[in-house]
C-alpha cells in the first residue's frame, strides 16, 4: 500500500484547496485531447473536436474535464483508500470503456503541466513531487481491473 507523509498530505491538501476544478478540469481534458490526439477517439461523441479552438470551446470537453477532477479530489479525500475509491470507475474504464490504461498516465501528466501553468513559481518541486506521486496512483488505481 501506498504510504504518504503528513508533508506530502499537507502540499496535496493545500494546494487543492486553491484549484479551480472546472477551469484546470476543461484545460487538462482539452490538453490531453490536443497533445494526444489518438485519446480523441473516446470522445466523438462529444461533437466537434476538429482544431484546438473547437476542442478547447468544446461544452462537453468542458464538462467532462470538471468530473475529471472533481474524481481526483475525490481521490485526495480518501488518499489512503485510493484503488478501493476508484474500483467502480477502474471497472468502467477497463469493461465498457476499454482505455488503454497508458492514457491515465498522460492524463495525470498533462495536469501536473496545467497546475505549474496556473500557480506558476508556488508550484515548487516539493508540491511537483507530492503530486506526481498522486498522479501515478491514480492511475495505478483505475488501471487495477486490467491486471
Ligand atoms: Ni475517464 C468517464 C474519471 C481518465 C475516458 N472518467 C469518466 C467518469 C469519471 C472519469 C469520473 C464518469 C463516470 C460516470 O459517468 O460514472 N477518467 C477519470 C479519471 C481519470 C480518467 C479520474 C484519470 C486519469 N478517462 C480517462 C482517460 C480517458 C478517459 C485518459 C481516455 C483517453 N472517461 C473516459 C470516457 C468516459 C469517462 C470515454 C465516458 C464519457 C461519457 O460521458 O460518455
Amino acid at each position: 500500500m501506498v504510504q504518504w507523509t503528513s508533508e506530502e498530505r499537507q502540499l496535496i491538501t493545500s494546494l487543492w484547496g486553491k484549484v479551480d476544478v472546472a477551469t484546470v478540469g476543461a484545460e487538462t481534458l482539452s490538453c490531453l485531447l490536443v497533445m494526444y490526439p489518438w485519446t480523441q477517439r473516446f470522445f466523438h461523441e462529444f461533437g466537434n473536436l476538429s482544431s484546438v479552438t473547437a476542442i478547447c470551446g468544446n461544452p462537453r470537453v468542458k464538462a467532462h474535464g470538471k468530473k475529471v477532477l472533481t474524481s481526483f479530489g475525490d481521490a485526495i479525500k480518501n488518499l489512503d483508500n485510493v484503488k478501493a475509491t476508484f474500483a467502480k470507475l477502474s471497472e468502467l474504464h477497463c469493461d465498457k470503456l476499454h482505455v488503454d490504461p497508458e492514457n491515465f498516465k498522460l492524463l495525470g501528466n498533462v495536469l501536473i503541466i496545467v497546475l505549474a501553468n496556473h500557480f506558476g513559481k508556488d508550484f515548487t518541486p516539493a508540491y511537483h513531487a507530492a503530486y506526481q506521486k498522486l498522479v501515478n496512483v491514480v492511475a495505478h488505481g483505475l488501471s487495477r481491473r486490467y491486471h
